[in-house]
């Protein structure tokens, strides 16, 4: 037996040949794959005793796609997939896809290639390529736009949309549904094929329909215009209409196929795509459970949050959001009846530390032995929680983020004696919640808020010397944020901002800067609480943001009271590099500290949790790509020109070291 029948399997059913793609965990559609799928294909194609093929994937899914990794050789090994397809494509005889669990990208392009498609219920197809900074590049800007029509092809692309079996049996992207056992179904197909030739579809052959007629050039340019415009920053969306354009206007297959080949090389070697397929890995990383407990996660059924105010009040939401049943206890001291039956239990409340080691004492008393034991509210220090618990292995500490009532992100903290289970327990619930997770070690704060807090502390100083929210807002918008910063407070809450920084200085930080986000505070002591208040950094008519002079007055009077010095024009690169670089700092420190084990944890909780744009790769990857020496020389460069402010422009040994 060839290495290469270990990544595929052979079987036979009657003069169907059944290969299946064995290359755990996903099939990806690497050179292993495609060298042992060509060459059994060969085989099969001589071997008189064979009728038909039937392809299909091994374990939980068809295939999910091209090996991402392969991309950063920068070369697609021979034979490339489109060698493979349009190999299967003019096979002599029938090729049909078996597909079960998902048929994504090149998964999904190699199972266009073939000439009937049967899914399993249950399966999603699709073409996400886009959220790796690429397009299909084997076949799918030509083949997907055949078979479903031109703007349903663009939207699946640039949408990444998740096509059900029913979705895709009525777009014409398959050809049945198995109720039954998939593979019968698909040699039954595949052998009436082999009789009844007029079933087979070459789909390469297929004219491109109606209303491709009316699609003329006029429109490809208008939808151009509409998705550089949405797409800002994301280069392949356009590529993804200008294949589709290509196919429309030369109608000849292979020459769309080539110029389809050509635009994918050129944003395989894109520094957006590399950044977006480093965060692919990243947020696996990212939430990769300790070593010692990977399997079956927890099962979170029933969930208490105890505390009042409106942290615990949007957690409460956001698990009853997520199915769980919750009981939500805003008073102080907790009956056992109440924690019956209780999988997880979170502390959200607003109090004294001493308040908070009291309800952590009758959460380790009152909740049943197994309950993960968490706070929400001391995520990056809690030890003093744990311990009062008398359960400390079984605390973890949960950061949700961005809006607290629909986090998109959950920072697990990991105290020096919280437990590997618990932690695989909290990335359970994560995973239950629907969320993406990733693990920090507790120390002074998790992650993303101190990232954010270097984030913010930056856009009150430029506030202070005389910029104003809009020119803050727009400038790192167009950095690629997805909401500008005065903007996003003012959506979760200046208030809550001017608590947490009040709780910093309680602690003692910043204690060497009086005017230490004196903004945020004056504005909160105002009762400009942000859009909920119909004023915060901007003033609101409905839900629309406007400018309000109010703002820079406020900022004028503090800056004059902390001697600040007001500059006319500070340029739109000061202000992102500041803001960003203030970010990358703050994110060495936290790779010095300890709190963040891998530079990459970053990037994911900062992609995922906090806006940062995805094509940048994250705050670390940005940084590695402009060079450690030119983010060196910038963070000196502004502690010279900022002395008052040097302490927090000090370069981080982790950089030093990197420069
Ligand atoms: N290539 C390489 N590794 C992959 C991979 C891929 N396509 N997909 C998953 N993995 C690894 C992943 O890193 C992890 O590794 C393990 O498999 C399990 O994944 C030419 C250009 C399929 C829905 O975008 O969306 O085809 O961490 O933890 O939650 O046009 O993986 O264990 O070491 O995510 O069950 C297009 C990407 C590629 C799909 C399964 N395909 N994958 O989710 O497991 S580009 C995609 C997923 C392409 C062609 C183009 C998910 C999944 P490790 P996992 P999961």
């Amino acid at each position: 037996m060839g290495q290469d029948e270990k990544v595929i399997r052979e079987t036979r059913t009657g003069r169907v040949s059944v290969l299946t793609l064995a290359l755990p965990p996903v099939n990806s559609f690497g050179p292993a794959l495609r060298k042992a799928t060509l060459e059994a294909l060969q085989r099969l194609a001589a071997d008189p005793d064979v009728d038909a093929v039937v392809i299909t994937g091994d374990g939980r899914m068809f295939c999910g796609g091209a090996d991402i990794r392969e991309f950063d050789t920068g070369v697609i090994a021979e034979p490339g997939p489109n060698l493979v397809h349009g190999y299967i494509e003019n096979f002599p005889k029938p090729v049909v896809a078996a597909i079960h669990g998902y048929a994504l990208g090149g998964g999904l392009e190699l199972a266009l290639s073939c000439h009937a498609r049967i899914a399993a219920q249950g399966t999603r197809l699709s073409l996400p390529e886009i959220s790796l900074g690429i397009i299909p590049g084997s076949g799918g800007t030509q083949r997907l736009a055949r078979l479903i029509g031109i703007e349903p092809a663009i939207d699946a692309m640039l949408t990444a949309r998740s096509f059900t079996p029913a979705q895709a049996l009525a777009a014409g992207l398959l050809d049945d549904i198995s109720t039954g056992d998939l593979i019968e179904d698909a040699v039954r197909w595949a052998s009436r094929c082999a009789t009844e030739p007029a079933l087979l579809r070459r789909t390469c052959a297929i004219g491109l329909q109606p209303p491709a007629a009316k699609m003329g050039p006029g429109s490809f340019q208008a939808l151009r215009a509409e998705v550089a415009q949405k797409y800002r920053g994301y280069p392949a969306a356009l590529k993804v209409v200008d294949c589709v354009e290509k196919a429309v206007i030369s109608q000849v297959f292979d020459d769309g196929l080539r110029y389809e080949a050509d635009a994918f090389r050129t944003l395989m070697l894109s520094d957006e795509s590399k950044a977006m397929r480093h965060l692919f890995f990243c947020e696996r990383e990212a939430a990769r459970p300790p070593a010692a407990v990977r399997g079956p996660g927890a099962r979170f059924a029933r969930a208490a949050v105890i505390g009042s105010g409106t942290q615990s009040a949007g957690i409460a939401l956001a698990l009853q959001r997520a199915g769980l049943e919750v009981v939500h206890i805003d008073g102080d001291g907790i009956g056992a009846s109440a924690l019956e039956g209780i999988d997880i239990a979170i502390e959200a409340a607003e109090a004294s530390i001493e308040a908070k080691q009291r309800l952590a004492r009758d959460m380790g008393t009152s909740c049943p032995p197994n309950t993960l034991l968490a706070t929400a509210t001391c995520a990056g220090r809690f030890d003093a929680l744990a311990q009062a618990s008398g359960r400390p292995q079984q605390f973890v500490g949960l950061q949700f983020t961005t809006t607290v009532d629909s986090p998109r992100l959950l920072e697990i903290g990991q105290e020096a004696c919280t437990s590997d289970e618990s932690v695989s327990a909290a990335l359970a619930f994560g995973k239950r919640l629907g969320l993406a997770c990733a693990i920090s070690r507790a120390g002074e704060g998790l992650v993303g808020p101190r990232l954010l807090e270097a984030y913010l502390r930056e856009v009150d100083r430029l506030l202070l010397e005389g910029c104003t929210p809009s020119r803050i807002d727009t400038a790192l918008e167009l950095f690629g944020m997805a909401v500008g910063p005065c903007r996003w407070m003012d959506l979760a809450g200046v208030d809550d901002q001017a608590k947490a920084v009040g709780r910093l200085l309680r602690d003692g930080r910043h204690a060497d800067d009086a005017s230490y986000r004196q903004v945020c505070q004056s504005l909160h002591a105002m009762g400009r609480h942000g859009r909920k208040a119909a004023a915060g950094y901007f003033r609101y008519q409905d839900s629309t943001a406007l400018p309000d002079p109010i703002v820079g007055e406020v900022a004028m009077q503090l800056a004059t009271q902390f001697g600040i010095t007001r500059r006319l024009h500070i340029s739109d690169d000061e202000i992102v590099e500041r803001c960003i670089f203030s970010m990358v700092n703050e994110g060495y420190a936290l790779l010095s500290q300890g709190i963040a084990r891998q530079a990459g944890d970053i990037d994911a909780i900062c992609a995922t949790g906090y806006g940062f744009p995805r094509y940048r790769g994250g705050p670390m990857h940005h940084a590695e790509r402009l060079g450690a020496q030119h983010v060196l020389g910038r963070l000196q460069a502004y502690g010279d020109r900022m002395p008052r402010w040097r302490a927090d422009w000090q370069a981080q040994s982790v950089l030093q070291a990197l420069a």
